[in-house]
């Protein structure tokens, strides 16, 4: 039997994200289609704190996004420092398939989604404010604390997500705010095509989460396709990837990353640096949340 159509994504909301995308999958739709949709799903959800709309600001109080999509024919679109747009996704998809470039930045992805008729709107809210007030109030050197006090417990949400469709197609997507109260200006894994996602038509994809600068050291998604090339089970192509931030990064103790992989066979699997990462799988027999193994006990 097949075991596709199938759709993986990173955290708890991405069951309400799977959900979206499985509308597309079990309809025969095409995975690119079932990516966009998944995702937007948190970037729309106000309480999901670092995704699109409701997401936690840069420590000035601007909320700025990254985000990337691919597909199984290896075209890819990003848009990074994204200010003003609820779904950055659809504005990289945009990139993708309307200009000759893969990434677009700052004012030029705002101005270019504007003028694709995408509208401005506020992402900040309330709730983010208060509390983004409160924190700089507590901190007011800033520190550019990337360590995992950042990407645990309630500023986890970046959602990747990979999809394999009836026809074997496979796409991914990864839509971010980033880390909570980051530098302004800075710019993490998740739309640096290769970092926080790389698909492979003929292998498979892979997404992460967590502290993006470990992944983008060891460009971490495009290893795990690659390890996946060479025959690598998707969990343990996922565990080799944080085996290499292990050797690489010295402090990576403090930090937490999560990797997702899927391949084309419908094959999928993850691997993480502390537990606690979880990821959401869906099928057609199978709606289910598991916890990722982890390379610290
Ligand atoms: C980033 N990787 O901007 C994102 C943050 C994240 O779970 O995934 N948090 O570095």
């Amino acid at each position: 039997a097949n075991k596709f159509p199938v759709v993986i994504s990173t955290w708890n909301h991405g069951m309400a994200a799977n959900e979206a995308a499985w509308e597309i999958l079990a309809k025969g739709g095409h995975s690119l289609d079932a990516v966009d949709a998944g995702v937007r799903v948190p970037e729309g959800d106000p309480n999901v704190i670092t995704v699109g709309k409701g997401g936690i600001p840069d420590a000035s109080g601007k909320v700025t996004l990254d985000a990337c999509i691919m597909d199984e024919k290896g075209r890819a679109g990003s848009v990074s420092y994204l200010q003003h747009i609820v779904h950055p996704v659809s504005v990289a998809r945009l990139v993708m398939e309307k200009t000759p470039h893969v990434m677009l930045s700052g004012k030029g992805a705002l101005e270019f989604a504007l003028d694709n008729g995408f509208e401005k709107e506020k992402l900040l809210t309330k709730a983010r404010k208060k509390e983004w007030k409160k924190w700089k109030k507590d901190n007011k050197e800033f520190t550019n604390n990337i360590n995992i006090e950042n990407v645990t417990e309630d500023n986890h949400d970046t959602i990747g997500m990979l999809a394999l469709d009836e026809d074997g197609r496979i796409s991914g997507a990864c839509t971010t705010s980033g880390m909570g109260y980051k530098m302004p200006g800075r710019v993490g894994d998740s739309p640096i095509i290769g970092a926080g996602l790389f698909v492979d038509g003929q292998v498979g994809g892979a997404t992460a989460t967590g502290s993006g600068e470990l992944v983008m050291k060891t460009l971490g998604s495009f290893l795990v396709v690659e390890l996946m090339r060479s025959g690598m089970s998707p969990d343990r192509a996922c565990e080799e990837a944080v085996r290499r931030i292990a050797k690489k990064i010295p402090d990576y103790q403090s930090h937490q990353i999560g990797y997702i992989a899927l391949n084309t066979k419908g094959e999928y699997g993850s691997f993480c640096i502390q537990p606690g990462f979880n990821y959401a799988v869906k099928t057609a027999e199978q709606t289910e949340l598991i916890e990722a193994e982890a390379w610290l006990k």
